[in-house]
């Protein structure tokens, strides 16, 4: 017998129990257990009806995503739920925690399913880069319909046992806690009413009824706006279109062929390393998991603009009360104004209801007064770019927050030593650099100073966790790890549309790698101004900072998006940036003046000269100690900057493109245009060299 897979008999119910921890995924151990237990009860003749329990944290959370890529070991999960729907006795599949994948398509190949009401059920096999490939797209369309069966499985939503109810994926809800009590209670009711077996593979009513419906095409017109360069969510829509179009058997053959075809795709490969990318990076290299961590049950806010009420909703979230300081009432009435209005816009759409929106309003305190700070346990800065301003709030702050108090600041640039410099407690001083719009962006990037302590860093990284953010420890250095890399793009880019390039041209190369919004449309949303005030005072302190178009933009009042007009223009109410030959014009003239000969520029080399000079500038991220591992710099860039999770980020991307490749035209580019930009990193090199990948760091 199995040791993750015990079968046992109660009465006359024989009980199915998977114990395999953390989240009993559907190893290779556990879909031979599940075999063997099924063929114990079809034996044991006192057993009327059988049911599927799961020890520990949760039901099936779906297949051992650990076993993809290698060598499949039969049986198959497809086989295994075979055998458990041709069970001749009544099964019950009770499900508590997160029924996910396999997991829920075991239960759906079980006859009926019970749910703790805490429950949730989903098929996320698309954010894996997959579809579900033990007869999801079968049976799930059988039970809730195309329309909700296309949902689920093209979003990977999880869906809560109530609503699984009303989708008819579960037969009952059960209020308790005890998941087999609450099976036993089903499983025995199935015996004494003699209730049947119900195979989910005949029912019909659901396919009849939305047969020959245009929703196919709908979703696929949806998901060409929503997944953009993504495989496997049209895949999924033709796996479901298969169970309205073809007999059962052959339905799940379509379903396999579709499951092979995504299994290939460099895209699976991408977003599996991106799932364990993400919880890698919360593991901090060299820093034990027994390292204390202290309460955060308290945090205070300095400053209520757009990151410091942003980073206050994240705390009120989650029940933690926050206090909000501002130098003057007006900038703090619209702050938490601003706050409020998230709220309504959020509970408008449904996503919370009013109660949690006042409840979370409740925690929230706006205050012009630093003392109080005095009882806090963490106090997030969050005031503008400016180091003497945050070095004398830091020294104010280090005279009024208890001791054990961590100071926090949310720079996104500056040096957290210099900052920590002003406080008598540079051991509780760390970074915590949020991303804009700090309540929806999930990146936490914080940034240890040399003498943070170990506790704050497990501090910081657990309040990540807490408040739902991707937290990445990273060292402390000008930009840290993502801006670094993207200051280096900028140049580029800049330097492109000085050569010959259109702004657009550069924007369309970066959305069709798959990022979200191309260098210039992010300068529109940030708006330019926030990098000429930069440019102004770096030049102001004698810094040489070269002239830019960029600057021409932001002195005739093209601020980007909130006036309408930046790089691109924008109509009234849109957000979708339209090229504008004013600014071409603007481009032309600037070049004229620099003496500049414009030229064409291929697609590639704006690939190039964008990405690789951020792949060279991660390596030598990599090799000043910075970043830990390669890993983490590729969940900094999907959290931080909408990265595609696809393509596994952009160290397993570089990877995938060769870094021999990469490093001959980083060469190629200093080469040409010399200076540390394109210095070839000396790691890159040595891992050309010895073979090696970034993801072996
Ligand atoms: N396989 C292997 N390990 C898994 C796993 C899985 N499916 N899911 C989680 N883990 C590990 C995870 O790496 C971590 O390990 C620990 O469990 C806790 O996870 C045929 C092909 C279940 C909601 O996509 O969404 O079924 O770091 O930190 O925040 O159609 O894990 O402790 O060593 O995330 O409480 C479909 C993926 C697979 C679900 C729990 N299923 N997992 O979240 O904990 S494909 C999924 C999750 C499939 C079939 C197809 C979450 C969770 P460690 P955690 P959590």
């Amino acid at each position: 017998m199995s040791e993750v897979v015990t079968y046992s008999r109660e009465g006359n119910i024989g009980v199915i129990t998977v114990d395999y921890p953390p989240v009993n995924a559907l190893s290779h151990a556990v879909r031979s257990g599940l075999i063997a237990a099924l063929e114990q009860g079809q034996k044991d003749s006192d057993a009327k009806a059988l049911l599927l329990v799961c020890a520990g944290r949760t039901f099936i959370a779906g297949a051992d995503i650990r076993e993809f890529g290698k060598p499949m070991q039969e049986p198959g999960l497809a086989s295994v739920v075979e055998r458990y729907e041709n069970s001749g006795k009544p099964l019950v599949a009770a499900v508590h925690g997160t029924a996910l994948g396999g997991g829920l398509e075991t239960a759906l190949g079980c006859h009926y399913r019970v749910a703790l009401s805490s429950a949730k059920v989903g098929l996320p096999e698309v954010k894996l880069g997959l579809l579900p490939g033990a007869g999801g797209t079968q049976r799930l369309p059988r039970l809730a319909g195309a329309q909700k069966a296309l949902e689920m499985i093209t979003t990977g939503q999880f869906v809560p046992a109530k609503d699984a109810l009303g989708f008819g994926i579960v037969d009952a809800v059960d209020e308790g806690k005890d998941v087999k009590a609450a099976g036993m209670t089903f499983a025995q009711k199935v015996v004494d009413e003699g209730m049947p077996v119900r195979r989910v593979r005949d029912l019909t009513d659901k396919i009849a009824a939305d047969k020959g419906r245009d929703v196919f095409e709908q979703f696929r017109a949806s998901l060409k706006k929503t997944a953009h360069g993504q495989f496997s969510p049209f895949k999924c829509v033709d796996a479901v279109e298969a169970a309205f179009n073809l007999p059962f058997p052959e339905g799940l053959k379509r379903e396999r062929e579709l499951f092979v075809e995504c299994m290939n795709s460099p895209q699976r490969a991408g977003q599996i390393h991106s799932f364990f990318a993400e919880r890698e990076a919360s593991k901090v290299k060299g820093l034990s998991k027994d390292t204390p961590v202290r309460d955060v049950n308290s945090v205070g806010i300095i400053g209520a603009g757009t990151m410091g009420g942003g980073i206050a909703m994240n705390f009120a979230n989650v029940g933690i009360p926050v206090t909000i300081v501002e130098m003057k009432q007006e900038a703090l009435d619209k702050g938490l104004g601003i706050i409020r209005k998230n709220y309504e816009n959020s509970a408008k759409k449904g996503r919370i209801t009013q109660k949690q929106m006042d409840d979370r309003m409740a925690l929230i305190t706006g205050s012009l007064d630093y003392d109080d700070f005095k009882d806090v346990d963490l106090v997030i800065e969050a005031v503008f770019e400016n180091m003497a301003v945050k070095k004398e709030i830091f020294a104010k702050l280090d005279s009024i927050c208890k001791p054990g108090a961590i100071l926090a600041s949310n720079t996104s640039t500056l040096d957290i030593d210099e900052i920590a410099s002003t406080t008598q407690r540079p051991e509780d001083v760390v970074g915590m650099h949020f991303f804009s719009p700090a309540n929806v962006m999930r990146l936490l990037e914080n940034v240890r100073g040399s003498k943070t302590s170990d506790e704050v860093k497990a501090t910081v990284m657990a309040v990540a966790k807490k408040i739902k953010k991707v937290g990445v420890l990273v060292g402390n250095c000008h930009g840290f790890v993502g801006n670094r890399m993207l200051h280096k793009r900028g140049i580029e880019a800049m330097a492109l549309v000085d050569e010959g390039a259109k702004p657009q041209q550069v924007d369309k190369v970066l959305t069709d790698l798959g990022y979200p919004m191309g260098q210039f449309a992010m300068s529109d949303l940030a708006g330019i101004d926030v990098g000429y005030r930069i440019s102004e005072e770096l030049r102001n302190a004698g810094e040489n900072v070269p002239p830019s178009w960029m600057d021409k933009l932001a002195e005739q009042g093209r601020l980007g998006q909130k006036t309408m007009a930046g790089v691109y223009k924008y109509e009234e109410g849109s957000r979708n940036p339209i090229p504008d030959p004013e600014v071409e014009r603007i481009i032309e003239d600037f070049r004229k003046e620099q003496g500049i000969a414009s030229r064409e520029i291929t697609d590639q080399e704006i690939l190039e000269r964008c990405m690789y000079v951020m792949v060279n500038e991660a390596a030598k991220i990599l090799e000043e100690g910075i970043a830990d591992r390669a890993l983490d710099i590729d969940v900094v860039w999907i959290y931080g900057y909408g990265f595609p999770a696809y393509r596994g980020g952009p160290m397993f991307w570089a990877d995938q493109i060769g870094l021999d490749v990469i490093l001959a035209a980083v060469e190629k580019y200093h080469a040409s245009v010399g200076g540390e930009q394109w210095k070839p990193a000396s790691l890159l090199k040595q891992l050309v060299a010895d073979g090696r990948k970034l993801g072996d760091l």
